[in-house]
Parts: C-alpha cells; structure tokens; sequence
C-alpha cells in the first residue's frame, strides 16, 4: 500500500460529546480499519465555525449552525486509509434524516439535521481544506500500524 494514503477530516459535533458517543464514533472507523493520524478537543470560536461552514453561509440556518458547533467540545480528528473519504462518509450516513439508515452512525445515533452529531469532508478537495483549517502539520502523526498488513494484505 501507499504510503500516503487518503485522509479525510472527521469532527464530533458538541451534541456526539455530551451525549458520550466519542468512543462509540471513534470504534467505527477504528474497527472499520481506518486509521487514526491526529485528534485534538476543541471548542472552536463562532468565527472559527464560519471558516469550516463557509460553504453554507447563505443558507438560512448557517448562524445557528455555527452557534452551535462552537457551544462545546468537539473532538476533530484525521483519519486514514484507502478511500476514507467517501467511506468515511457511507459510516456517517445521510444529512436528510428521513435518509438515516440504520447501520450508519446518524441511523443509529441520531434523529434531526440540527444534532447529527458528526461531521466529515464530503471530499478530496474540502479534506485538504479542512485539514488544513483545524491541523498544523506537525499534529498529525504518520506511522505503521501492525495491523495493515491483515487489513490490505
Ligand atoms: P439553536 O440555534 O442552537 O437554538 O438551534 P435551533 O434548533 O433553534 O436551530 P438550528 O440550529 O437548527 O437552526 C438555526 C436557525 O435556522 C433557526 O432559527 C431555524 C433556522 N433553520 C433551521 N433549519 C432550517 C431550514 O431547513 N430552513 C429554514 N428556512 N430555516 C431553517
Ligand atoms: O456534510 P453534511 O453534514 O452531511 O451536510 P451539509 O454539508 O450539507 O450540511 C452541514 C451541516 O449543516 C449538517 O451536518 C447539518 C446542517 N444542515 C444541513 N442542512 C440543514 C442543516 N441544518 C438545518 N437546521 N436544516 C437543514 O436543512
């Protein structure tokens, strides 16, 4: 395998931390296979939260949204591993809740758009972004698991 494998940006939303979901995310993707590069809590300023909504800014409930990404910790993290992007995506499941499937972390975690307790880049283009907006260079750690070897072969 590679040995710059895809990474994606993967954050527990302040609703996922109080409700105490982190391990029970974290154990997804770790038992998935992926890896983890880099995890820090934070609670992001407003300000911060208008950075990583940016995209959003026009939508009508883009304020509260930021309100309530910075109301709290939230656990950002990096993870690893061959198309982590998208998949990181398909173990999150739908934005629409009418959409949640069961088996996903909002199908079984979680009920309206508002507190879908976590987010991840949608792609290879807003994971470099999103890294790059919550990381330094230098918080992320690239190492051997010995498990790859039984995870690629
Ligand atoms: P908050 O701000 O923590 O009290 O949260 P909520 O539950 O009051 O509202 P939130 O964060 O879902 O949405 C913020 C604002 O945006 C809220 O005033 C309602 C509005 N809003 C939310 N979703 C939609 C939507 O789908 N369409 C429209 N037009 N407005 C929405
Ligand atoms: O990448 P996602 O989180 O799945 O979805 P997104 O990038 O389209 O939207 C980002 C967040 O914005 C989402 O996790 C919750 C919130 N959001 C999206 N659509 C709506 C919404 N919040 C409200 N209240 N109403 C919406 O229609």
């Amino acid at each position: 395998f590679a040995a710059e494998m895809e990474r994606t940006f993967i954050a527990i939303k302040p609703d996922g931390v109080q409700r105490g979901l982190i391990s029970e995310i974290i154990s997804r993707f770790e038992r998935k296979g992926f890896k983890l590069v880099g995890i820090k809590v934070v609670v992001p300023s407003k300000d911060f939260a208008q950075k990583h909504y940016h995209d959003l800014k026009e939508r009508p409930f883009f304020n509260g949204l930021c309100d309530f990404l910075s109301s709290g910790p939230v656990i950002a993290m990096v993870w690893e591993g061959e198309g982590v992007i998208r998949y990181g995506r398909k173990l999150i499941g739908a934005t629409d809740p009418q959409k949640f499937e069961p088996g996903t972390i909002r199908g079984d975690l979680a009920v309206v758009v508002g507190r879908n307790i976590i987010h991840g880049s949608d792609g290879p283009e807003t994971a470099k972004d999103e890294i790059n907006l919550w990381f330094k260079p230098q918080e992320l750690v690239s190492y051997t698991n010995n498990a790859e070897k039984w995870i690629y072969g």
